[in-house]
């Protein structure tokens, strides 16, 4: 932060009806600085050589409202083991924070994240503003957190590693146990119920993010979460959930065929989407980018069209320049993963893709998929979706699929599903 603050909030409680809270999480950028999350906390960090250059302020012990919520942490205790410089109430912070914040150049803040926030950091300008006139040094500047903390999340270290290789792991026992459940007649909500049991049971905070379980042409959704239909003997069953564990996301999709067998045009389209997965594995190394990652899937997705007719003849490369693949491949093949699953930090930097380095994480995600209506070269195809999704962690000399274990042919897949009826 060279000579600038930061300021971190913690999360809101959020409600879910009423007066009912959904379960806490602690804010990412919060939790990824300091190990602290607690709802109502701010960290202040100050780069300049100040002292006090890690302070905390939390709530309040309260007794009669620890009776219903829970003992909170003695400010003594948090200071101790959270290794701030001084831990004050909240109730201190009005006061205390502009100055804390007032004496570097600029403060790290996200405009907008709390009102109490936003007033205090006014007050620091305000504060910085006079030092300035004075000593020709204050806060005179507020710049997102992102643009710090972004690049530093990128690479995850060991520990961080760790926490990813158990989502990771966590969430392939639960694939497996979900695909025995996914048998004609059951309900996408059955096929949900075993993904976040085999999460939660294996001690797992939850889901990373709302699970997709779609059934025929319920995949062609691509953010689809009612898990509300019942699976047609016929369907194609996509399922693309994950599990956070001690905060840390796993993204996993599998497309299976209900009858545990595939045949025709559908078997085609996946052996496509296998074969661009296949390909932009091959592309995850050091020095790789995923710019990279994605040219490979989308090549092998733009021959496979044009092999299976969905596009008018020509070659890939017409195809790619065209961009006639993106009616059916909408998405990009990857996205970085950690504490958020869709993680914080940049795609580019100095002109160019960001150069893919170890410790990095992301899934591999191609798909295809034919809407009701999209496809009538070969209608065979519509009402279908099929994504495989993988998670990546780039070594020192290759690339290591954290949810490996998990089968991705279908000849592997087929004998796993309906397999618990
Ligand atoms: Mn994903």
């Amino acid at each position: 932060m060279a000579n600038g603050s930061m300021l971190l909030p913690a999360s809101d409680v959020r409600y879910k009806s009423g007066d009912s809270e959904y379960r806490y999480r602690p804010d990412s950028e919060l939790l990824y600085l300091t190990g602290w999350g607690e709802g109502g906390s701010v960290a202040v960090l100050r780069g300049h050589g100040a002292r006090r250059r890690f302070v905390l302020f939390v709530p309040e012990r309260d007794p009669k409202m620890e009776r219903w919520t829970g003992p909170r942490m003695d400010p003594g205790e948090v200071k101790d083991r959270f290794g701030a410089d001084a831990v004050f109430p909240m109730k201190e912070f009005r006061e205390r924070g502009p100055g804390l914040l007032a004496d570097g150049d600029r403060i790290h803040y996200r405009l907008g994240a709390s009102a109490l926030c936003d007033d205090v950091v006014r007050d620091a300008l305000r504060a910085g503003r006079a030092r300035r006139a004075r000593k020709g040094a204050g806060a005179h500047m507020v710049v997102d957190p992102g643009a710090v903390l972004d690049g530093m999340r990128v690479k995850k270290d060991a520990a961080e590693i760790a926490r990813l290789r158990e989502a990771a792991r966590i969430s392939v026992a639960a694939f497996r146990e979900a695909l025995g459940r996914v048998r004609d007649g059951a309900g996408e909500w059955e096929v949900e119920a075993a993904l976040e049991a085999g999460f939660r049971g294996r001690g797992a905070n939850g889901p990373a993010f709302a699970s997709i379980v779609a059934a025929g042409a319920n995949a062609c959704t691509l953010h689809y979460t009612a898990n509300d239909a019942r699976i047609g003997a016929g369907d194609l069953v996509l399922m693309d959930a994950g599990a956070e564990f001690d905060y840390y996301a796993a993204d996993i999709t599998r497309t299976v065929p209900a009858s545990g067998r595939l045949a025709g045009a559908r078997r085609e389209a996946y052996e496509v989407v296998r074969g661009a997965h296949r390909a932009a594995l091959a592309g995850c190394r050091p020095g790789g980018t995923l710019a990279d990652v994605h040219r490979a899937a989308s090549r092998a997705i733009a021959e496979g069209l044009v092999g299976m007719g969905v596009v008018e003849e020509g070659t890939a490369d017409e195809v790619l320049e065209g961009g006639a693949h993106r009616a059916f491949f909408l998405h990009n093949t990857s996205h970085w993963l950690g504490l958020d699953t869709h993680d914080a930090g940049p795609y580019r930097e100095g002109g160019g893709p960001v150069v893919l380095a170890p410790g990095m994480v992301f899934t591999v995600e191609p798909g295809l998929y034919f809407a009701p209506g999209s496809c009538d070269r070969v209608p065979e195809l519509e009402g279908t979706g099929i994504r495989i999704e993988d998670d990546v962690l780039i070594g020192d000399d290759g690339a290591e699929v954290l949810t490996g274990e998990l089968p991705v042919d279908v000849e592997e897949l087929g004998p796993l599903v309906g397999a618990a009826s």
